[in-house]
């Protein structure tokens, strides 16, 4: 289990670099570390088999840049102001693939204008690096084909982290990468099954399959587990026992559901489900008053399954609220250090689950491919699987018939109906999955093919992820799309040289047909190999699918069919599709531009406290947020509350360890990992300890603009230049110099306990995601 910091997906997998890749731009990633194994042996192998050429773009010389053909440091933050300045020389030297734009792309054009303004000169003043290394690395990137990207959490953890992600997206757009073997954007995502985890959108602003929050959806997963939406919507009329009473509405026992109440008369009280919930990175704010929250009610109880917390910035703050929550339960093999962050004594409630090789099921790989994990022993001592808790958790709160229904349905002859009185896990949930999550088009990512394919595990090719034998044409996990049973999986995301039935697919029509008098849709010359609809097309709908395939429906298949490809149990769009040879999501243009969002083209702002005092005018971040997530944000006025690089002069940004993960709790209860790393600290570059007195391996204090400080030991590393500093943020136990050993329950201390780089993390986040700003933040250093 995981949370779900990574954003996006890779476009296609490691198999395709190591065989296709000719250059490889890892941005904001350091895969020696994170990814040894599953990620940086590609990299290496794509160098040798292929000459491919590698370039690392990173603050920090890491153990990756000491791979690399070509190393480029620049300033934390300032990853668009680089990307816009390697766009202005493709368009200057026309270096971009024009058949691409003028066919499959919208809004170029404004790109081209932002990227423009972003000169060699400006490029280097605000990145720091040098214009020669810009200009080469264009150069380079631009006319080697094909060239793929990597990027990871140093894209990510800024406020501008979504824009971020967005201008790489379009560099492989404008360059013809996307799309192609050897190409694509391939994001590296962090935790084990962290992207099964995001499809399932353990997010509080999605549903499963990246839906959204909408009655319509709401309707067409009440369908799915096969429970009634009228009812269902009720459990979201969330007030006090006391408002309740005061409507004159019964209140007894101790069902979960009395407590809900549903106001005819006043419809609005009760549209939460509509709402975003809470944030991971911000859920302090809905306990803390004096932090702004708009939610009705505080948050009273805290349920943690899966996630350290100690992870997350603003430990203060989140210590705070820890102590005014009423309950407090953790879900963990191991003791999850937010059980003694605060010194509250009571209410807090530990139940041991147990790990992932003693439970069973499907998750999903960073390329999409889903993979079987068997059980290796059953749950030892009390502990249980994870889904056994939550099943544990529905029967006492009387909704456990409700909750398993979905698993105990299936499709009969077009028609989704309850089918059976029990339910097999995990076989079932995962057919549940398949059956519900359209979106992503999951549907044919059943257990029985997963399982088969776990068997099967020698007779795919991994370069290609092609099976042979008894999975001949299938790609290996069934990578999503898989669009029905018969289709093999998409190894590589718009892919529009395959047909259909092998994976083909152009871009999606997500965005409407028209934006500013400009068709969405696909040029007409865009068309899948072998496919019966010529150029581009809008995503089929029950309303166009006649239109657009030229089919008539009898009167039974158009009363089977749902009201959309994403969202029809029935199956008859994706069968009526495949008889076309087309993909139901439509073949529409990509869009560089999001007209909904605060920035529509991505645009360099500076961090939200920047050590570029005169570049916070002419880049300024963004407008402060009322309300998103529930909590109001700050972003502009925080920035410019003062300079804040006078008191807090130097850069910080996050290291990972190889032998330390996450919250660093399942490591640092191993006597032998913790011995690679005895205690929590920082890298600094000897010049900027000289200047404050701080020999290698003493202790020092690090200082962080909200008033927090840790006390860590100084380890002298010319990996990073002296206005900078890196730390590992995989430590607790220790708070602002204070040692909370005495807290640990009896055995369950870890081997090493150190400060939580978190505690100094800045405030910042982004205004899309709520990622905090790990990687860009202010500090000043004081020997201890
Ligand atoms: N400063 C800084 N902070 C960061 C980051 C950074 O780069 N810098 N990175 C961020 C990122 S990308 C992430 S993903 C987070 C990671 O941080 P966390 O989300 O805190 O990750 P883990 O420490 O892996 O936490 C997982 C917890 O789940 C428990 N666990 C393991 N298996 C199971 C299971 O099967 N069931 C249950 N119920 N529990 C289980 C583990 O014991 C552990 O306590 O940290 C974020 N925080
Ligand atoms: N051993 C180990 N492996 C792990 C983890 C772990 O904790 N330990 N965590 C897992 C998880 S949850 C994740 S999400 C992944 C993360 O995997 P990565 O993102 O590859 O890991 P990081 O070390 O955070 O690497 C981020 C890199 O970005 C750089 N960086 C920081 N700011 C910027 C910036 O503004 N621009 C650019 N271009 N670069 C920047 C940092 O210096 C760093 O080298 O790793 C996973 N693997
Ligand atoms: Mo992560």
């Amino acid at each position: 289990m995981a949370n779900t910091w990574g954003y996006g997906a890779m476009t296609n997998h490691f198999g395709d670099v190591t065989k296709n890749a000719k250059m490889m731009l890892v941005i904001g990633a350091n895969s020696a570390v994170a990814n040894p194994v599953g990620g940086m042996k590609h990299m290496l192998q794509a160098k040798d088999r292929n000459n491919a050429k590698l370039v690392v773009v990173d603050p920090v010389f890491t153990r990756t840049a000491a791979k690399a053909d070509m190393y480029i440091r620049i300033r934390p933050g300032t990853d668009i102001a680089f990307i816009y300045g390697v766009l202005h020389l493709i368009f200057k030297n026309g270096w971009e693939d024009k058949e691409v734009i003028k066919t499959q792309t919208y809004a170029v054009e404004e790109i081209k204008e932002e990227a423009a303004k972003w000169t060699p000169e400006e490029v280097a003043n605000v990145t720091g690096c040098t214009q020669e290394e810009l200009i080469k690395f264009a150069t380079m990137y631009a006319n080697t084909k094909p060239a793929t990207l990597f990027w990871s959490l140093g894209i990510t953890q800024h406020s501008v982290g979504s824009s971020n992600t967005r201008i790489l997206s379009i560099l492989q757009l404008v360059l013809g990468n996307m799309g192609k073997e050897g190409g694509g954007c391939n994001i590296i995502r962090g935790h084990d099954n962290v992207q099964g985890a995001t499809d399932m959108n353990c997010l509080a602003d999605s549903l499963p399959g990246y839906y959204g929050l909408a009655d319509g959806v709401w309707k067409h997963f009440c369908q799915g587990w096969g429970v009634e939406y009228d009812k269902f919507i009720k459990r979201f009329a969330v007030s006090t026992k006391e408002k309740r009473e005061k409507l004159g509405q019964k209140v007894e026992g101790t069902n979960f559901s009395e407590y809900f109440y549903h106001d005819e008369k006043n419809p609005e009280d009760r549209n939460w489900r509509n709402e975003k919930g809470y944030s991971l990175s911000k859920w302090y704010q809905g306990v803390l008053k004096e932090e702004n929250t708009f939610s009705s009610g505080n948050l009273r109880v805290l349920w943690v399954q899966g996630t350290g917390i100690t992870s997350m910035a603003q430990q203060i703050k989140i210590q705070e609220a820890l102590t005014k929550l009423d309950m407090l339960v953790v879900v963990e093999p191991f003791l999850n250090e937010v059980a003694i962050l605060s010194d509250r004594t009571d209410g807090i409630y530990v139940l041991p689950a147990c790990t992932q090789f003693e439970s069973e099921g499907h998750l999903s790989a960073t390329n999409r491919s889903a993979q079987w994990r068997t059980k290796v022993i059953n749950p030892i001592y009390e502990s249980k699987e994870d889904q056994d808790v939550m099943f544990a958790f529905a029967k006492k709160f009387g909704f456990y018939d409700e909750y398993v229904k979905g698993m105990k349905m299936g499709v009969v002859d077009g028609v989704i109906k309850q089918v059976k009185d029990d339910f097999k896990w995990p076989d079932d949930a995962t057919d549940e999955i398949a059956r519900t999550t359209q979106s992503i088009g999951d549907n044919g990512r059943t257990a029985a093919r997963l399982r088969k394919h776990q068997e099967n595990w020698h007779n795919f090719d991994p370069e290609t992820l092609m099976g042979r034998g008894p999975v001949e044409g299938e790609y290996y996990g069934l990578p999503w799309p898989c669009w029905d049973e018969e289709h093999p999986g998409t190894p590589i995301l718009y892919d529009i040289s395959k047909p259909y039935v092998k994976g083909g697919m152009g871009f999606r029509n997500r965005f409407g047909l028209v934006h500013n008098g400009v068709s969405q849709l696909a040029d007409d010359s865009i068309t899948l190999p072998g496919a019966k609809v010529k150029g581009g097309y809008a995503q089929i709908t029950k309303e166009n699918i006649e239109k657009i395939l030229g089919i008539t429906l009898t009167e039974e298949e158009k009363a089977k069919m749902g009201p959309s490809w994403s969202m029809d149990y029935s199956g008859i769009i994706a069968k009526k599709c495949r008889e076309a040879g087309i993909c139901p999501y439509g073949n529409a243009r990509a869009r560089t531009k999001v007209w909904e969002f605060l920035d529509p083209i991505p645009k360099h702002r500076e961090p939200i406290h920047s050590p570029r005092w005169d570049l916070v005018a002419k880049y300024p971040t963004f407008g402060d947020q009322a309300k998103n997530f529930r909590v109001s944000t700050k972003y502009i006025s925080e920035q410019t509350e003062q300079d804040w690089s006078k008191e807090f002069p130097t850069v910080m940004s996050s290291l990972r360890l190889v032998n330390l993960s996450g919250a660093g709790m399942i490591e640092r209860t191993s006597k032998y990992l913790s011995e690679i790393t005895p205690e929590m600290f920082a890298h600094v570059n000897p010049k900027l300890a000289a200047k404050y007195g701080i020999r290698d391996g003493s202790m020092m204090w690090i200082h962080a603009p909200q008033g927090t400080k840790i006390k860590v030991k100084c380890i002298y590393s010319e990996s990073v230049t002296p206005d900078r500093i890196c730390l590992p943020y995989n430590f607790a136990g220790i708070f602002q110099g204070e040692d909370l050993s005495a807290r640990y329950p009896q055995d369950t201390k870890p081997y090493t306990i150190g400060e939580s780089s978190n505690t100094v993390t800045n405030y910042g986040f982004d205004p899309v995601t709520q990622i905090s700003e790990f990687n860009a933040g202010l500090c000043r250093l004081e020997k201890a």
